[in-house]
């Protein structure tokens, strides 16, 4: 790969999908310079704190590089005729059913394509899920309850355009940063533009809000169908829109109007509001016919999110506001390609090509496949498929680009079913993880920047990801991974691909096939880009389908006309009866868990991690709650507290706050054993689905918390990795020259000094000095390793968890040499030098940390955001901090 060119590819995380302009300024080490594309229609130039920080996750550092089949390295053709030799068994012996794939909506287009070809085409069963099923389902099936099929019917530009928008069950500002960024833009240049944001939580997001309605968990569809209700009593309703284009009113109506939904003091009372704030919020829906509702997991991972996805679609087909500039439903998509996964169907209910498990679709995309054995029933989805493996019932399973030992609820019995599984072929581009602990087979997959292909963003823009760099190790890419096992199965014909472009055109010519309206009409059709040939399909730009004879250039707005994918092409409003969340709380299980996202880390953090500055906002494992709760248990800010469901358990550092409601815990979903001793908050999460969707309640469970009792809390900086196991709680965060631990311990240390020394042993050469500083009779002590003048570790061990502040001991690992004064500042535990003491890191784009903002503001009196950015640059750049900003000031 040439250096220095400039390449645009699209972002590897979230479903913004933002453009990306990089130059790789040194291709031998993988060095890119990266902003946003200013041309890109999602971003506009702009890129949030994860975004501007992917250059520095390119790192090989823990790549898996090589084939293994049980733990040994082994050639390409040993690990794929395996794989081949493991499913054709599996399937032939105990049938198709007896296989699984598990796939991800951070692959590609094409790579998502051929692995649902492969199986329920060829293999013949449709035991293919993905992570969807645990981010997107219930939107899914929301969708084509409603429209009959599964579309967002409207574009980002809605949300500069609407004069209400409803952020509901969403942290947009941590979560689509850059979304959030152009609602907050809109609204400073036109200020009478409202937010209102609904979610149990005081999240940074209410930052722009001019209501926040903390509601209580689960409760969304008492509000909406109250909302209904309401707008109905008020005459408010669009009944042109709703004789023309829409069916099922006079039952939702119906429902809504039950007595718990009647009445503004009804709902007040089932969601926890207070009445003011439901009138207030009703009454600017009924006000404003620019109105976007958007929505994200606070909404679908709940056990009835499909209702509740409904429940709002009903508020916006019966005021006809959908498909208008400014208006409409926004189902905000988590994964940078959970859309393309939809599109090629890869639910286990879906078949490809927006078409389902009806026979005459089943015998058509046979036919279009040349299939040899098509699945003729949907399969299992992920709840039930990682259920079917732990009894046994599916023999062989192939994993791709997710990490269900901490992404899938109750995941601690996820990881016993694949332990005691025989077949578990892992795809992945990192070594070890949580889940692929437990592969047969480890097949290493390109990752964002080496992998060409296309991904779909929240609004239906189709774009490409290109590669950046060439391929390290025997890396390869997932789509050629898939087809290479496939022709050693025999399919050889059917998966004959040269690149992902011939991928791409099969299914951009599988999207217009027989979509007529006679034949099987179908929303999702690009068949215009069927004809794309590898220049062009080089230089897509991107788009948004519809792309067919009708839109050749893509649609930015659906249904502004009706014209809905039901038979009868109306769209359909649904008879909601709201349900509390699944799991009730009892005096065993008295706190309602809910567990989300952070502003700087992705997922289960096998690429975030990665990038220093990502790991200084918010570096342990965390559970937001209550000062009331904190109290009557006896916490105290940064105690560490053990959380227990029926399920499992974990250790988190307490965070006392009032953005936490009492009675209610929050904790985020990112931390695993790689990073933690007891951090996966995945294994607590109970696993009770939707009954459409299937998607799981990971916003809800009944848990119990206590202290972990701890004789000692202490911390570690070492330049070098520390093997902690056996330690009850540990966490690991990657710093730039050092591994940073926090540590405790539940029984007393007899001899810290040797414990230290022990422990310390691997970064200890020959040649090292070491600094003590004991105290015995108050429990704390010190020390600091040395070669030379160059600090190479220390150690800080103390009574409570009141340590000394980690950015001036990171800072000293900059220096080469540390000078007296450094060197008594580390005994005695606190700075002697002007070493930078600048506190927990909050703009990670700057390094700018909180003690350093805190000063400043303080000692010039600023006022602004802007001024502090004009003295410290914090929040120029990707603006994600800027809500922390605010609060400082
Ligand atoms: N930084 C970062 N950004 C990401 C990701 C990431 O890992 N890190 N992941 C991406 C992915 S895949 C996804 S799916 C999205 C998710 O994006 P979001 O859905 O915005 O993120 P979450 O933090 O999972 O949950 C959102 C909010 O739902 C609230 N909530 C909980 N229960 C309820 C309820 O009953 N009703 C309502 N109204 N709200 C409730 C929670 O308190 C939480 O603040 O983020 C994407 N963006
Ligand atoms: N408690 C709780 N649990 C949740 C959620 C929650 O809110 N709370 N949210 C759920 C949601 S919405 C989601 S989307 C899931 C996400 O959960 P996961 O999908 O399990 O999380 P990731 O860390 O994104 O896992 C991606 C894996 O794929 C690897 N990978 C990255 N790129 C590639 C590639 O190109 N090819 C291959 N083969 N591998 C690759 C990464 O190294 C990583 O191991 O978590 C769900 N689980
Ligand atoms: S908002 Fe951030 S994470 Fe999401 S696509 Fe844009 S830059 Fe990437
Ligand atoms: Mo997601």
């Amino acid at each position: 790969m040439t250096s220095n060119r400039t390449l645009h590819t699209t972002c590897a995380y979230c479903g913004v999908g933002c453009g990306i302009q990089a130059v790789v300024t040194d291709a031998a080490t993988r060095q890119i310079h990266i902003q946003g594309d200013r041309n890109h229609p999602a971003n506009f130039g702009r890129l949030c704190s994860k975004g501007a920080a992917l250059a520095e996750t390119l790192t090989l550092h823990g790549r898996l590089l090589n084939p293994e089949i049980n733990g040994e390295t082994v050639s390409w053709d040993a690990a794929l005729d395996l794989a081949a030799e493991t499913l054709s068994a599996t399937a032939r012996e105990h049938g198709p059913e007896s296989v699984a794939f598990y796939l991800s909506g951070q692959l590609l287009t094409e790579d998502y394509y051929v692995a649902n070809k492969l199986m329920k085409g060829f293999i013949g069963s449709a035991n293919v899920d993905t992570n969807s099923r645990l981010c997107m389902s219930s939107s899914v099936a929301g969708h084509k309850r409603a429209f009959g099929a599964d579309v967002v019917p409207g574009c980002y530009e809605d949300l500069e355009q609407a004069d209400l928008i409803i952020l509901t069950g969403s942290n947009t500002a941590w979560c689509h940063p850059i979304l959030y960024q152009r609602i907050k833009a809109a609204k400073q240049q036109r200020p009478q533009m409202k937010v209102v944001v609904i979610d149990p939580r005081r999240t940074a997001t209410c930052d722009i809000a001019d209501l926040h309605l903390p509601l209580q968990p689960g409760s969304d569809a008492w509000l909406f169908n109250g909302l209904l209700a309401y707008l109905a009593r008020l005459g408010a309703l669009d009944y042109e829109y709703l004789e023309q284009h829409t069916e099922g009113f006079g039952v939702a109506i119906k429902a809504a109007r039950a007595a718990e939904t009647a009445d503004i003091p009804s709902v007040a009372r089932h969601c926890g509001l207070k009445e003011g704030e439901v009138a207030a919020f009703y009454d600017w829906f009924r006000k404003t016919p620019k109105t976007v509702t958007a929505y994200s997991q606070g909404v679908n991972q709940s056990s009835s999110g499909s209702d509740k996805v409904n429940a709002i679609i009903n508020c916006h087909l019966a005021t006809g506001r959908i498909g208008q500039p400014g208006m409409g439903p926004l189902s905000l998509t988590g994964q940078p390609n959970a859309m393309g996964g939809r599109e090629v169907g890869g639910l286990a209910n879906q078949l490809a090509a927006h078409m389902d498990f009806t026979s005459d679709n089943v015998e058509r995309v046979g036919r279009f496949w040349n299939a040899t054995r098509m699945a003729s029933q949907p399969g299992l989805k992920a709840v039930d498929l990682f259920d079917a493996v732990a009894d046994g019932r599916i023999k062989a399973i192939w994993i791709m680009g997710t990490n269900p030992v901490v992404s899938m609820p109750d995941a601690d019995k996820v990881a016993q079913a694949l332990s005691r599984c025989e077949n578990v072929i892992i795809s992945d581009c990192i070594r070890r993880t949580d889940t692929t602990e437990y592969a047969n087979i480890l097949l290493p997959a390109l990752g964002w920047g080496e992998k060409d292909g296309t991904v779909t963003n929240s609004e239906r823009r189709i774009s490409r990801q290109r590669a950046l760099l060439t391929p390290p190790g025997h890396a390869k890419p997932d789509w050629w991974i898939i087809s290479a096992v496939a022709q050693r199965m025999g399919f050889g014909a059917a998966f004959n691909y040269r690149n992902s472009r011939d991928i791409f055109i099969e299914h951009a010519a599988l999207s217009g096939f027989e979509n007529t309206p006679e034949q099987t009409l179908r929303a999702f059709d690009i068949s215009a880009l069927e004809i794309l040939t590898d220049a062009e399909y080089d230089a897509l730009e991107p788009i948004q389908w519809p792309v067919n004879a009708a839109t050749p250039q893509g649609a930015a707005r659906l249904f502004q006309d009706g014209g809905y994918y039901s038979p009868s092409r109306k769209a359909l409003l649904s008879p909601i009866t709201p349900q509390p969340p699944r799991g009730k709380l009892d005096e065993n299980y008295s706190f309602a868990l809910n567990t989300g996202r952070i502003r700087d880390q992705w997922h289960t953090m096998t690429r975030t991690a990665l990038a220093p500055q990502l790991n200084a906002h918010i570096s342990e494992p965390y559970c937001d709650m209550h000062p009331q709760d904190a109290e009557r248990l006896g916490f105290e800010q940064n105690d560490l507290v053990r959380i227990r469901s029926r399920h499992g358990v974990m250790i988190a550092r307490a965070h006392i706050t009032d953005e936490q409601a009492p009675g209610q815990l929050f904790v985020p979903m990112h931390w695993t054993a790689q990073y933690s001793a007891v951090g996966r908050v995945g294994a607590l999460v109970n696993p009770v689905t939707d009954p459409y969707s299937g998607q799981p309640e990971s916003k809800h469970t009944p848990v119990a918390l206590e202290r972990f009792e701890a004789a000692w809390h202490g911390f570690i900086f070492a330049r070098e990795e520390l093997n902690l196991e056996g330690a009850p709680y540990w966490t690991k965060i990657r710093g730039t020259r050092f591994y940073r631990y926090e540590l405790a311990g539940a029984a007393p240390i007899e001899d810290w000094s040797q414990w230290a020394q022990s422990l310390l042993s691997a970064s200890d050469q020959s040649e090292s000095e070491w600094l003590e500083y004991q105290d015995s009779a108050t429990g704390k002590y010190r020390s600091a390793c040395f070669t030379g003048d160059r600090l190479t570790a220390c150690l800080f061990i103390g009574p409570t968890p009141d340590l000394p502040e980690r950015s001036w001991l990171a800072s000293l690992f900059d220096l080469e040499a540390l000078t007296h004064n450094d060197r008594l500042g580390l005994l005695a535990g606190v700075p002697r030098s002007d070493a930078a003491h600048a506190g927990r890191t909050i703009c990670a784009c700057f390094g700018v940390g909180e003690n350093t903002l805190r000063q400043t503001i303080r000692e010039k009196g600023l006022q602004t955001v802007e001024a502090i950015g004009q003295c410290l640059n914090a929040g120029t750049n990707c603006g994600s901090c800027i809500p922390e900003l605010q609060k400082l000031l």
